[in-house]
């Protein structure tokens, strides 16, 4: 449904959607049978339809929220208070990520830290898979930030305060994402030196930590040249390295080359993601694969 409306009509969707009682137990964070117990003692109002069904339209929550302010249940998917984390709140339940696109970039450029953490948060509780959160709201959400500061709607300082808004929501989310606590393998995560772009390798490590892997990771600007001794010690299965903006390409080509022999030596399986790969050359048999995508490092 959310994708026959565009984004400026959320708002006008909003008014015409109907909700059924899973969806309403969901943004409220109760159970369908407390709903269905609410509606029978005229709490929360609703319609039928002619086969019985019990169908909401946002304004019979509105109203509900209002006459219930003090008594609200304390665990929904986005705190509800006013009309607009209704509309939210409902953009995650049906998932409709044009719009928290929009929410998010828009709370991010303001500061609004505990926003974007509440809709990281809805979506996680809302059991969406981690790896959908970053492909289809972070990493656009990252990349229209980049778009504002290159057609001059943001100042780099705005983007550099939105994008860590964005950093610092990532890693509060994962406080909440279930780890497994038994551990399938190590693997190493490194970014290239003089690499500051460190978000996508952040993410990487965050689904494979939900995934039961232990790992290492290394953070911006990597020096690697006595990385030789982090194998000897720990002797990881997988090395993922990232790479997204290559200043000096024949610098960077040399060190991947070293450490591609490093990682082969030890016979770690390699694999590589970023843009910066596409000024690189991968054709080593360390390497695995590159991944495009955080359903890809989610899925081997
Ligand atoms: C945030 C940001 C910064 C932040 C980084 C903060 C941080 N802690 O990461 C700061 C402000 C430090 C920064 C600095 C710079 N930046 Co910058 N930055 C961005 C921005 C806005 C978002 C990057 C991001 O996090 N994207 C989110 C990730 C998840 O998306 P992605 O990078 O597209 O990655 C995808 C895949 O490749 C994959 N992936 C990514 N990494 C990995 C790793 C693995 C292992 C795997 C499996 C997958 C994977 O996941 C993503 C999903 O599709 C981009 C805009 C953009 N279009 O991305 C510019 C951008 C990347 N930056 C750019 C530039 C030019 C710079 C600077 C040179 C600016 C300057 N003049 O100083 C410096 C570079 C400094 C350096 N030496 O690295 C350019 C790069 C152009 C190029 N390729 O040459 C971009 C594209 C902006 C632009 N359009 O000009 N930047």
């Amino acid at each position: 449904m959310a994708e026959q409306f565009s984004n400026s009509n959320v708002q006008m969707k909003n008014e015409i959607t109907e909700l059924n009682s899973v969806q309403v137990a969901k943004m409220l964070g109760v159970n369908v049978s407390t709903v269905k117990r609410w509606t029978e003692e005229g709490k929360l109002k609703c319609h039928k339809t002619a086969g019985g069904h019990r169908k909401f339209f946002m304004h019979h929550l509105v109203e509900f929220i209002k006459e219930h302010e003090n008594k609200n249940p304390r665990v929904n998917l986005f705190p509800l208070e006013t009309k607009r984390d209704l509309d939210i709140s409902l953009a995650i339940t049906q998932g409709d990520w044009s719009a928290l696109i929009d929410y998010c970039t828009e709370f991010a450029v303001a500061s609004r830290r505990d926003k974007v953490q509440q809709i990281l948060n809805g979506l996680y509780l809302a059991q969406y898979p981690l790896y959908a959160i970053y492909d289809e709201l972070i990493t656009p959400v990252m990349h229209r930030l980049g778009l504002m500061w290159m057609k001059g709607e943001l100042t780099i300082i705005e983007e550099h305060l939105a994008t860590q808004v964005m950093r610092d929501s990532i890693i509060r989310l994962q406080g909440i994402v279930r780890i497994p606590k038994k551990k399938r393998f190590r693997a190493l995560l490194v970014n290239l030196f003089d690499e500051l772009h460190d978000i996508g390798l952040k993410m990487v490590d965050h689904v494979l930590e939900a995934r039961g892997i232990e790992v290492m990771f290394s953070g911006q600007n990597t020096p690697s040249f006595r990385i030789d001794s982090v194998f000897k010690k720990y002797t990881p299965k997988r090395l993922y390295i990232s790479s997204t903006f290559v200043p000096n390409v024949r610098a960077t080509q040399s060190e991947l080359d070293r450490l591609l022999e490093i990682a082969h030596e030890y016979g770690t399986d390699v694999y590589v993601g970023g843009a910066g790969f596409q000024d690189l050359n991968i054709d080593h048999p360390a390497v695995e694969r590159l991944l495009e995508n955080f359903k890809q490092v989610h899925d081997i």
